[in-house]
């Protein structure tokens, strides 16, 4: 098969092959700033969109993706050649690949060559929306303190140089001023990161850099800005080699940066967008008054689920979520889990039934054709841990619940960071504390309370003897029988307890 690279004019021909946009992409104005164009917001957001487009004629909806750190050169690059369009590669249950050229993204912007010009297309009239994926990590909060990190060198360095800002709080802030000054009224910065109350997070910590960056402006977004919360939903693994081979190989699509998913999908979104936004309820995002039951059900469960099937299947030598859950001690473990730690700590949860929503993440992460990579899960612990996993300790602990399980997977971790799998292989600790976590791990082997030690991650967790009695049993359990002869004896205790 002819292999034709994917652009604009080159599209059209692979209607075969993919669905393609049917709409004209030329018409399609740029409505809404997207800073963070990995994989999970072109299989979320950007598809979503890209539906719309198709159902209405109302054009004022497209993305201009901006890249904002060096690294996001490569995909910069990719989505220029590619006039914005990408392959989304739904990797269905049964094996088949269901794919679609998405055509949403209209513009692309590269921050670090032209840190102007992205604070000019922020502070433009016809920006609506400005949406982000920037990572747990990526809003500077710390656990300990509570509050904004000002001594990130980042942080510095915008407070320093306003005008060639590098990190998401500089070129908001830069931005709103402009809008400011222009008289425009009314912006939407929308967060589509897995934090509970990700709106408010954005808010407050936009507010809390502002505040010492240009005071003078505090009101004005108060006054201005809105921050819906929402639960964001699909599992996007990173797009391997295989996968741009074999869809050059089976359609003759050409394409550098395709993205990966699962069929399954999920946006529950608070209506609240001051400068209106795109009617995403006709293609399946669900609005509602009141997202926060969603958004803990969804960190708790599934992202918790996801870090505790990745550090006890790391450890055990596993390198995909679908191995490791296909262990069935490994998966009974996450059942006990979820029921006896994480359930209590949910409240009610209307319209949802729950023993369904945990049925349902079982059989998304079993799905073999996913291929989800434990790497890429137990990337960035550091910051997921205080969201995903960190709260259910502590809301157990405050009403006297169990805390065993997840104590146990917080040792599998403080043992994980040491570097090592339990068959002696290397494992490639991907974290912005890896040092930190490291020179913690290696002192934990012979006092695992020190690896608790790393208060932005667990507050005050250290001093709290029921939870620091429980890790350090099973940090030595671990060390002396190993994870799966571990989750075995635990698994028969809960088996009875539930029983
Ligand atoms: C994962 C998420 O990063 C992680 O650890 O749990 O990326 C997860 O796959 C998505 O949130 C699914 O919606």
């Amino acid at each position: 098969m002819k292999n034709i690279k994917l652009n604009n004019n080159t599209f059209s021909q692979f209607s075969q092959q993919a669905s393609i946009p049917q709409y004209d992409r030329s018409k399609v104005k740029t409505g809404i700033v997207h800073v963070g164009i990995g994989g999970f917001h072109r299989a979320h957001e950007a598809f979503y969109t890209d539906q719309l487009l198709h159902k209405e004629a109302l054009e004022n909806w497209g993305i201009c993706g901006v890249a904002l750190l060096d690294f996001d050169t490569k995909i910069y690059n990719t989505l220029q050649e590619q006039d914005g369009l990408y392959t989304l590669i739904v990797k269905e249950l049964d094996g088949s690949h269901t794919r679609h050229i998405i055509g949403s993204i209209v513009e692309c912007l590269f921050a670090p060559e032209n840190p102007k010009q992205v604070i000019e297309k922020m502070a433009s009239e016809e920006v609506k929306i400005i949406s982000l994926t920037i990572t747990e990590g990526g809003y500077n909060y710390n656990e300990a303190t509570k509050q904004f990190d000002f001594t990130n060198p980042l942080i510095i360095h915008d407070l320093e140089n306003p005008q060639a800002p590098k990190t998401i709080f500089g070129y908001l802030t830069q931005a709103l001023k402009l809008r400011k000054e222009r008289g425009l009224k009314g912006i939407t910065i929308q967060s589509c990161d897995n934090i509970q109350g990700n709106g408010h997070m954005t808010q407050n910590m936009l507010l809390s850099y502002v505040a010492e960056a240009a005071p003078e402006l505090v009101d004005w977004i108060d006054n201005n800005v809105s921050f819906p919360n929402a639960m964001v939903d699909r599992i996007t693994p990173v797009t391997a080699p295989e996968d741009i081979s074999y869809l050059k190989e089976t359609t003759g699509i050409d394409d550098a940066w395709p993205v990966v998913c699962e069929p399954f999908k999920q946006w529950v979104i608070e209506d609240n967008f001051i400068a209106g936004r795109p009617a995403w309820e006709k293609v399946g995002a669900q609005f509602v008054e009141d997202v926060v039951p969603y958004e803990k059900m969804k960190l708790s469960l599934l992202n918790a689920g996801h870090s505790v099937i990745g550090l006890l299947g790391a450890l055990v030598g596993y390198n995909t979520i679908d191995e490791a859950i296909n262990n069935t001690n490994i998966r009974t473990f996450l059942n006990h889990y979820m029921d006896v730690e994480v359930t209590p700590t949910l409240g009610d949860l209307e319209g949802i039934n729950l023993h369904d929503y945990k049925q349902s993440l079982l059989e998304r992460f079993g799905n073999i054709n996913i291929k989800d990579q434990i790497d890429r899960i137990c990337s960035e612990t550091s910051a997921k841990f205080p969201i995903f996993i960190l709260p259910t300790i502590n809301n157990q602990l405050a009403n006297k619940g169990a805390i065993e399980l997840a104590a146990f997977v917080t040792a599998a971790w403080a043992i994980y960071s040491f570097g090592e799998d339990e068959k002696g292989n290397p494992l490639a600790i991907k974290d912005a504390l890896k040092t930190t976590l490291q020179s913690k791990a290696i002192e934990a082997q012979t006092k695992p309370v020190i690896f608790l030690e790393i208060d932005s991650v667990f507050g005050d967790l250290n001093t709290n003897s029921t939870f620091v009695n429980s890790y350090t049993k099973a940090y030595k359990d671990i060390q002396n029988k190993g994870v799966e002869a571990c989750v075995i004896t635990l698994n028969n205790k809960y088996d009875k307890t539930k029983a």
